[in-house]
């Protein structure tokens, strides 16, 4: 499919994170995501440091790390967002009512409201959940400055996974209804387009996970697509973990081949 190129749509776009996002991602050339899903700080710093010219954002399990602390952990990735000018996501796929997803995203050990600009939100319990979340959101923009934004879980890579059809033009309709919501986690763009479109749509970014080259799946239910699959489904940003981060991987070797066939997806279909 034909596309804008980044550069234009950040100038047009309303939601200054999501300018943001497409801004570093026409400077660096870059519209790869890779996911640090390591157990340890060393192991997370030291990826974080390597890839970070690589990527326009990481995302991050934060919860997986053994040997977390705020001090440790937390301060050195801001310390790399800042040296590599990459964002930080956080996929905690806050799935609550709004009143507990306000204090599970700025309180607890994480205080994940701090430091990442994204976080992954499911639709099952009602719009209330991004009320929760802004009001979590709205000191810390005030405060620091920086933007925060979440994405919607609209479709899942994995085997059987239950948010298709009515349930993602749901969350469709309550992303349209927020302006805390920057785009979607889905597998196409064509997805997260209203049926019924009374409102004209926002240009949402869409994330795309279940990315690799040279493998359908890992045998736990996720289904890998390859990097020119995702972005010929309307993707702006692929979403790409073992494949690049796995045991038997170099990751700089493999960050710069994904990166390469993502970006050229991308130049084949600008406008
Ligand atoms: O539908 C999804 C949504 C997400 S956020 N499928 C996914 O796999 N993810 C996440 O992407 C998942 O939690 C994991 O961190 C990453 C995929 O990792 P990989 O090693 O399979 O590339």
């Amino acid at each position: 499919m034909m596309r804008e190129t980044y550069e234009a749509r950040a100038a047009k776009n309303s939601n200054p994170l999501v300018s943001d996002i497409f801004r570093i991602i026409a400077e660096k050339k870059t519209n790869l995501c890779v996911s640090l899903d390591v157990t340890t700080t060393t192991k997370l710093l030291k990826l974080a440091d390597d890839l970070g010219p690589y990527v326009c954002i990481f995302k991050t399990h934060i919860d997986i790390i053994d040997d977390f602390s705020y001090k440790s952990t937390i301060e050195p990735l801001v310390e790399l967002s800042k040296k590599h000018n990459f964002l930080i996501f956080e996929d905690r796929k806050f799935a609550d009512i709004g009143s507990t997803v306000q204090h599970q995203y700025d309180s607890g050990i994480y205080k994940i409201v701090n430091w990442a600009h994204l976080v992954t939100v499911h639709g099952v319990p009602g719009s209330g959940i991004l009320s929760g979340l802004n009001l979590a959101a709205e000191p810390v923009v005030q405060k620091i400055g920086q933007h925060r934004g979440a994405l919607m879980l609209a479709q899942l890579s994995s085997k059987g996974s239950l948010a298709f059809g009515e349930y993602t033009q749901g969350c469709v309709q309550m992303a349209n209804e927020s302006n805390f919501v920057a785009g979607f986690i889905a597998q196409s763009r064509e997805a997260t387009k209203l049926k019924s479109e009374s409102v004209a749509s926002r240009d949402w970014l869409i994330l795309t996970p279940g990315v690799a080259i040279g493998i359908t799946g890992d045998g736990l239910g996720q289904q890998y697509k390859t990097p020119e699959m995702a972005m010929e489904r309307g993707s702006d940003v692929i979403i790409v973990g073992r494949g690049i981060i796995g045991d038997d991987k170099e990751p700089i070797k493999e960050a710069i081949r994904y990166r390469e066939a993502a970006w050229n997806a991308y130049l084949k279909e600008i406008k």
